[in-house]
């Protein structure tokens, strides 16, 4: 296994992008004495400029962690409380053990019994990103599950149905654009997402500067909401019937205008009558926000010189998730700005592969269905929210052992008590974490790869979705004694495969078929060339460096293994350590479409019908009295997992029950007192904050904490350890077109503890 030797100085200052959030800031890091001393924005970044937010710099605390595992732990029995008893023990002991499980497994109940859920950190990790494949070929399982299906999935399905790529997603042009509406998104907190923008805050006050406007609409007036224009609270889960009440407004006056994509577009005598029940005045009815206001949300989108409608998870974690992702699209085509400048766009990663003739396929799902729910795959996975199912209920295919991979579905997921009860239950569970967490304290191994600061970097999946086209490398900091994950996948996807050799055999073979592709397909940069060749050629030190080479010279921008001298290669960019602005975003229609005639089709997939049981479940909710619970996030958390630093969990307590003063009357629950949270599928007792912040009718708890389980080593976040809200969360509840789960709007009754 590659362990990196460098002969690094002590005292130097080095330059990476955070890998914390999907924001990708520089950061500039002083090392001192071999430690690191200061971490701080880089101010010379192409893209981000200097600005970080607070955890950036909390790189140096997750790296000194004592907490963060060094050594792969296995599990021998548990103490008398039941709580796991763990050893730690050396790499070849841990794959070996890894490797016996694996085997008793599939000897016993075959393949499909094993299964793997990936966490969000993947996405934002070098290594998973060109190695996953590798991995999942070699387990060959159909019980794939991720955090996508509790985040952004209606964005993929939507995509893959407009535009024949569930991958291809549109970003706001932020820093062109007159007019920013966002929805169900609280940038100012999460530093943005499917919108890489480093300093979104900066980038939505340069709208306003230059005389643009800024609307968000959320049931809470977040600070995204404060330093906007307009703040528009609308009732959760409503937003389909408000954006296509827009729709109808647009239609209705007249007010369309497509511009260059309207020879690309099929469906508007559809879309025309199926808008027609969404009038303003209903939409009012069900979403709270007066039909006037529509009006001139409509009016403002189609008179303003170009505007950029953007949802994130306020609209995706949502009955009609994929409804509502793709009617912001339709009000961005039906108004000209969808590739357009100031509107929305599709990005060009360094890394993309150049196919200008490809051939599009009509996207499906439901290649194979979740066996107890029988819900459709999506992109080759299954609802997160099937998981507990899958894994308790017996029969035919039940699932008996699970890989997770950064991830922490037993807080992250719904239903969460099941989850807890499921993971307890498996035959065999391995887990790629560096921490033991809520969930993998269930596991029989562990494997921490090396920290952030050991690995390289570059952000393969946000380039995709960047408001600029940038690209930045990251070498590691410091050496490490444990293995990336490129190193662990490899021999992970070695022991699945039963076969002997060490981890270089699976990076070799990645990049073959890599370039082995390449010089196959019509319009490669390397069209033609010898394989051979090119391979001696490819650059790194590690499996994923090399195949980061490989992609960045085969890419748009690449040195074609030097065909194109002055391109892009791993060398540049090592060269460039403040990353390379590759401009900005350009229209791309109608060369990237994949559609099978490289057109849009307005009413591609089941989206006619969804509209029609939007009317029908419109009806269902309207005046059953109940609260609705929302999410949150806080600019010092990242989901479940950054909560054993001391300095961002110290203070005021964050988990909190936000409620509105009239509810917190009406229910005589008290400021700083305690509230039971009650749901079909569980309950909490959470502390209570009433404040106006949220809408009348609308209780908000964030995701992420309920820590202090047994056999969790987090010492810091077990004496901060707040309520699970997943507890309450709902597994039946999903978006039926992407099986993402329904996270926000759900029906709760709230009372005094
Ligand atoms: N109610 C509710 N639930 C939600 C949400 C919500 O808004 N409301 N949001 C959802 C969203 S958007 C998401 S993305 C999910 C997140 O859900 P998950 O991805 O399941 O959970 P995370 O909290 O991101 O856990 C990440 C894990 O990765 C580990 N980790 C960190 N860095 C690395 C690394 O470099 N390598 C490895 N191998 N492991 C690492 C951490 O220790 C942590 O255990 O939660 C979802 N859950
Ligand atoms: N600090 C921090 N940053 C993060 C994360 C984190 O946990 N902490 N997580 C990262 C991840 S994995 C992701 S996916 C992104 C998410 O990035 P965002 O989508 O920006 O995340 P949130 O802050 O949860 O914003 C969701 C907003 O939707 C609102 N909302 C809830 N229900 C509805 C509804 O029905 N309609 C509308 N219009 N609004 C609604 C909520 O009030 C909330 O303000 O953030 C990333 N960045
Ligand atoms: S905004 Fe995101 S990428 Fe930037 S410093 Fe904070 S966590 Fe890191
Ligand atoms: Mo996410």
């Amino acid at each position: 296994m590659a362990i990196m030797t460098s002969t690094a100085p002590a005292d130097r200052t080095v330059f990476r992008t955070c890998p914390l959030c999907e924001a990708t800031c520089g950061l500039q890091i002083e090392i001192k004495d071999g430690a690191v001393k200061r971490i701080r924005g880089d101010q010379d970044d192409v893209f981000s400029k200097g600005f970080i937010c607070p955890k950036g710099s909390t790189l140096k605390q997750l790296y000194e962690d004592p907490d963060r595992l060094r050594m792969p732990v296995v599990r021998r029995g548990f103490d008398d409380d039941g709580a796991p008893i763990f050893e730690e023990v050396e790499w070849d002991e841990a794959f070996a053990v890894v490797g016996e499980k694996f085997a008793a497994v599939k000897a016993e109940h075959g393949n499909e019994a094993v299964g793997v859920y990936l966490g969000n950190p993947n996405a934002h990790n070098l290594a998973w990103n060109t190695h996953a494949r590798a991995f999942l070929q070699a387990i060959g399982s159909r019980s794939m599950f991720s955090a996508s299906t509790v985040d952004q999935m209606p964005r993929h399905v939507a995509s893959g149905y407009l535009y024949g790529n569930g991958m291809r997603m549109p970003v706001p042009d932020l820093d062109r654009t007159d007019l920013l509406m966002l929805l169900g998104t609280n940038p100012f907190v999460s530093n943005g997402s499917i919108c890489t923008a480093p300093d979104y805050p900066g980038r939505i006050q340069a709208v306003r500067n230059r005389g643009g406007k800024v609307v968000v609409i959320d049931p809470s007036r977040t600070p995204t909401a404060e330093a906007a224009d307009e703040h528009i609270a609308i009732r959760p889960g409503t937003d389909a019937v408000l954006l296509a009440a827009i729709v109808h407004r647009l239609i209705g006056t007249d007010q369309v205008s497509m511009g260059r994509v309207a020879a690309l577009v099929d469906g508007m005598n559809e879309l025309r009558d199926t808008v027609e029940p969404f009038s303003p005045e209903y939409a009012e009815l069900v979403t709270g926000v007066a039909a006037g206001t529509i009006e001139r949300l409509a009016d403002d989108i189609a008179t303003a010189p170009t505007a950029a409608v953007h949802g994130r998870i306020g609209t995706t974690t949502v009955e009609f998730g994929t409804l509502t992702t793709w009617l912001i699209d339709v009000i961005a085509i039906l108004t000209g700005n969808l590739d357009e400048p100031g509107g929305s766009m599709f990005p060009r990663s360094a890394i993309e592969r150049v196919r200008p003739e490809k051939q599009g396929r009509p996207y499906r799902t439901g290649r194979w269905q979740s066996r107890v729910n029988a819900h459709p795959e999506i992109q080759g996975e299954l609802p997160a929210a099937d998981l507990p199912v899958e894994i308790l209920e017996p029969g035919e295919g039940q699932l008996r052992m699970m890989f997770t991979v950064a991830g922490n579905p037993v807080l992250s997921c719904p239903d969460a008590e099941q989850m807890n009860e499921a993971f307890a239950s498996l035959d065999a569970m391995v887990s790629i974490d560096i921490y033991l967490n809520e969930t993998t304290r269930h596991a029989d191994v562990v494997l921490p790869p090396a920290s952030a600061l050991e690995k390289s970097h570059f952000d393969i999946a946000f380039s995709n979705l960047s408001v600029r086209n940038v690209a930045n490398y990251s070498a590691p900091v410091f050496d490490s004694e444990q293995p990336a994950e490129d190193d662990i996948i490899a021999r992970l996807a070695l022991l699945a495969m039963g076969m002997e050799g060490d981890a270089t055999l699976v990076h070799d073979q990645l990049v073959n078929q890599l370039l082995s592709a390449e010089v196959g397909v019509p319009g490669s940069p390397v069209e033609g060339r010898n394989v051979e060749d090119l391979i001696a050629m490819v650059d790194g030190d590690t499996g994923s460096d090399r195949m980061l080479d490989a992609m960045l010279r085969t890419g748009p921008h690449g040195d074609a293994f030097g065909a194109n001298p002055d391109g892009l290669s791993l060398q540049k960019l090592r060269d460039n350590p403040h990353g390379i602005d590759l401009g900005a975003l350009e229209p791309r229609l109608p060369d990237a479409l994949q559609t099978p005639e490289k057109r849009i089709d307005l009413f591609a997939g089941p989206l006619l019908e969804e509209l029609t049981r939007l009317e029908a479940r419109v009806v269902e909710w309207a005046g059953d009295g109940r609260l609705r619970l929302i999410g949150r996030r806080h600019l010092r958390s990242n989901n479940s997992w950054m909560h054993n630093i001391e300095v961002l969990v110290k203070g005021k307590a964050r988990c909190t029950l936000q409620i509105n003063p009239d509810d917190a009357a009406e229910l005589g629950v008290v400021d700083g007192g305690k509230a039971s949270v009650r749901s079909r599928v569980g309950e909490v007792t959470a502390d209570v904050e009433v404040t106006d912040i949220v809408m009348p009718g609308v209780v908000s708890l964030p995701h992420g904490w309920g820590h202090g389980q047994p056999g969790a080593r987090l010492d810091v976040a077990a004496r901060h350890a707040g309520v699970n809200s997943n507890v309450l969360t709902d597994p039946l509840a999903i978006d039926p077109v992407s099986g993402t789960s329904v996270l926000n709007g759900i029906p709760v009754e709230v009372a005094p503890a």
